[in-house]
This record gives structure tokens, C-alpha cells and sequence, in this order.
């Protein structure tokens, strides 16, 4: 009997066939270049996993902990170790100029940890500012035989459901939570002609949040490289970017578009309710004391 409800593939997992109506008629879930945007009930991750798991993947996900913001490293990993990538080969970097206070969290099979020390900083914009150049060096000195996918993601933050496999791609980028359903002329992005990252009041697609960057790492290096040399260049001309390293990254996916795009349920705000169309929180940013934790205000 034909039966082509179900498609029995040969790894032998069965699924529903695909329906010829968008699943999520409420939001979009690709953009004008048609590049998926990933919200809950958009994919079958079934499928996905099919395609991924044989493929016996490595993904590097950097972290940055300096100073206080060690504090985060623990309630991170831990709830990583619950849900972010489970199932594949997880390599965390983490760059802390305090690696004896990194928390000794049971890793699951599979997955490993390097601390890799870093200077202290007396300035919170050149903690950040400094990542796009770590990168750059972890991927070109370390991973190019390594690993396959990265992800470099904000200390501050913790994983709350599923992150998986449908996250992959060449170039991600993910929806800023505030500011995702605003108006171009609304977002912050750098807006003085003098800054590499400046970007006109009549363009721009999204605004991207610059606590999650991933994809492969070719793509990935060619992102932070460029990143890095337009931040070099900004500090040479003495002008420093209104969100520092994430108005180069927003400039840099405005005319490098990204091949796929995370919805906001990737990086979402503790602080902020959740809308109806937002059907599970996966990754959030943990409420913090700005004035308490960094080291200048
Ligand atoms: C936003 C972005 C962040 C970055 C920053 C611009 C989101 C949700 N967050 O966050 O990614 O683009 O604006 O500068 O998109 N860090 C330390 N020690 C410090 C200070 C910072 O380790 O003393 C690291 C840490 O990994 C932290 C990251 O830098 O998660 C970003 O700094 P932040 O969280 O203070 O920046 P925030 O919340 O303004």
C-alpha cells in the first residue's frame, strides 16, 4: 500500500510530509533574500537531525567571562549542558583573565572545555570590543581543522529550552529583542558618516543582536577579520561605534546578508514579557546590575 503521509527514510526515522502552507502564518519566517528565519513549529527537527548527526559535527561556542562577569560562567554551562547543541561535540572556549574561578561543571559526552586567559580591562567597551580580534586568532591559530560550526555567545545569558541543529548554517545572525519589530529608522544603528559602522537612515534589514554570532568558520572568520580591521580603523580615527563591536557586525550583515536568521526566541531578555507569537524562550539575558558589575560605568 502507498502511504505518503509518512516518508520512511533510510536511517529508518518517519515523519509528517511536509505541508504546502507556511506553518507559521502569524510571523514571517524567511526574509526578502529568502534566508529562514528559525521560530518554533518552522522546522522539523527530526529531519534536520537526520542530516546533521551522520555529519559527526564539531561546534566551537566562545565565551567571554572578565572580571565580575565570571559569575554567569556557572548557571551558562550548566543549562547549555541541558540544552544548547545536545547530541553533537561541543567545544567551549571561554577567555577570562580569572580561569581559577571558572566553574568545574560535569560536561557531558563529547563535550569539552579550554580556558584561555586574557587581560583584564579597566574600560566594559573594550571587553567587548576585543572579541571580534580573539576570535579572529582562536579560529585562525586553532579550529580551522578543529571544528565546524562556532558560536560566540554573551556570559550573561542561559539556556532555558532546546537550541539545536536547525541554528546551523553559513552565516547567522539573530533578532535583537527590542528592537525586532521596529522600524529601520528606529534602530541604533551607528549613525556618524566618520564610523566605519555607520549605516544611512533609509537602509538596513534587521537589527541583530550582537550576543550571538555563528555559522561556519570560514564565513565566520571572514566576519570577525573585517569586523576587527573596521574597529581598528574607527580607534585609529578616534571614534568609537554607539554599540561598539555590534554596530560593525550590523554593518557587516547589511551588506553581507546572513544565510539564516534566529528569531528573538535565540536571545531573548529576562526583562521583557513575552509577545504571543514568541512560543518558547530558548536562550535569555539574565537581569544584571550594570552599575555593580562592570568596571566602569
Ligand atoms: C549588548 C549586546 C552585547 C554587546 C554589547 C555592546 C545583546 C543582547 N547584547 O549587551 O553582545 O554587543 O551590547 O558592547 O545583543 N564582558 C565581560 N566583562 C565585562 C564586560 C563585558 O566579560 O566587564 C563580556 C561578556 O561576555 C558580556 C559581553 O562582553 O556578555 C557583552 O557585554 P555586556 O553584556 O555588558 O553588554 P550589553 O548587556 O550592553
Amino acid at each position: 500500500k502507498n502511504d505518503y503521509t509518512e516518508l520512511i527514510i533510510p536511517a529508518g526515522i518517519s515523519y509528517p510530509q511536509p505541508s504546502l502552507s507556511n506553518s507559521r502564518p502569524d510571523i514571517a519566517t524567511t526574509t526578502r533574500w529568502l534566508a529562514p528565519i528559525v521560530w518554533e513549529d518552522s522546522f522539523d527537527l527530526a529531519v534536520i537531525d537526520n542530516i546533521y548527526k551522520p555529519k559527526n559535527i564539531t561546534v566551537a561556542t566562545t565565551v567571554f567571562a572578565v572580571g565580575k562577569y565570571v559569575r554567569f560562567l556557572k548557571e551558562l554551562i550548566e543549562s547549555a549542558e541541558q540544552h544548547f547543541m545536545v547530541g553533537y561535540r561541543v567545544h567551549y572556549y571561554i577567555f577570562t583573565d580569572l580561569p581559577d574561578q571558572v566553574p568545574d561543571v560535569k560536561l557531558g559526552e563529547g563535550r569539552h572545555l579550554t580556558k584561555i586567559k586574557t587581560a583584564s580591562s579597566s574600560r566594559w567597551q573594550e571587553i567587548s570590543l576585543r572579541r571580534m580580534e580573539m576570535v579572529e586568532k582562536l579560529i585562525e591559530e586553532e579550529l580551522l581543522n578543529k571544528a565546524d560550526y562556532i558560536f560566540s555567545l554573551d556570559v550573561d545569558s542561559k539556556f532555558y529550552a532546546h537550541w539545536g541543529a536547525e541554528s546551523l548554517g553559513d552565516l547567522v545572525g539573530v533578532l535583537h529583542a527590542w528592537l525586532f519589530s521596529m522600524s529601520r529608522h528606529q534602530f541604533t544603528y551607528e549613525r556618524r558618516p566618520e564610523s566605519q559602522a555607520y549605516i544611512p537612515i533609509d537602509a538596513g534589514d534587521y537589527y541583530y543582536g550582537g550576543a550571538v554570532i555563528g555559522g561556519r568558520l570560514d564565513k565566520v572568520l571572514k566576519l570577525v577579520k573585517t569586523c576587527r580591521m573596521q574597529l581598528d580603523r574607527d580607534r585609529a580615527n578616534k571614534i568609537e561605534a554607539v554599540w561598539q563591536e555590534e554596530s560593525h557586525l550590523n554593518k557587516y550583515f547589511l551588506y553581507n546578508k546572513p544565510t539564516k536568521l534566529l528569531s528573538p526566541e535565540y536571545l531573548w531578555d529576562d526583562r521583557k514579557e513575552k509577545p504571543n507569537f514568541m512560543k518558547v524562550v530558548r536562550f535569555s539575558q539574565v537581569v544584571k546590575n550594570y552599575a555593580e558589575i562592570r568596571p566602569n560605568p
